[in-house]
């Protein structure tokens, strides 16, 4: 979702295919992607590649949304890197085949390193002087962490609320869904089961 939004909210053209998981039209596109995996992006229907947060950073660097200098790119990657190690902290929990140990393990984790990590990310926010990672402009990093936290709000995932407690947190959600193209993607994306 993330790089399909950042597409779409920075007027990047593009087209959106949706594939449906054991189809025919998956495993061809899994061949055809270099790593094997999902999402891809087809350069000008061409070239394929793959990896969501290297499409992302692609097409960010054609908009506002990558930064104006390297130290402000770097800062958006210090945000995403950071909660990136939060993800791969929690892959143990995702691929967890025990239901009763998964629901263990689900709660140690938001009792334990989410609220850490959650702090450092509300901390790193707080020395902006606005809503979001580089003040008053928005980017493909908060987008990235928008999409994070709802996605932690969808049944599949236990309606889980993270941000109660972090006010920053909560802000640059509420400010990335309330941006004009992220808004307008809200409202018209195609709605998904989870
Ligand atoms: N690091 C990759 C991971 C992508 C990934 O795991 N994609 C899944 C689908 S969401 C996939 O391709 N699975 C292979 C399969 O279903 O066989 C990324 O961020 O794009």
């Amino acid at each position: 979702m993330k790089h399909k939004l950042n597409k779409f909210s920075a007027g990047v053209d593009y087209k959106d295919t949706r594939l449906t998981p054991d189809t025919p039209e998956f495993a061809a596109a899994l061949q055809r992607s270099p790593a094997g995996c999902l999402p891809s992006l087809a350069i000008n229907g061409e070239r394929v590649v793959c990896q969501s947060l290297a499409i992302t950073r692609f097409v960010a660097s054609f908009t506002e949304y990558n930064g104006k200098t390297p130290e402000e790119t770097l800062l958006i990657d210090m945000f995403v890197e950071t909660l990136y190690d939060l993800i791969a902290r929690y892959d143990d929990v995702v691929k967890e085949q025990d239901p009763d140990m998964k629901v263990k393990k689900k709660e140690s984790a938001y009792k334990s390193y989410f609220p850490a990590f959650l702090s450092k990310l509300e901390m790193m926010l707080s020395n902006q002087s606005g809503p979001f990672i580089l003040g008053e402009q928005m980017t493909w990093g908060d987008i990235v962490m928008m999409s994070f936290f709802e996605l932690k709000q969808t049944p599949q995932y236990g309606k889980v609320d993270l941000l109660s407690t972090f006010p920053k947190l909560l802000t640059q959600y509420t400010s990335v869904r309330k941006h004009p193209g992220v808004e307008r993607w809200l409202n018209i994306r195609p709605k998904t089961t989870k």
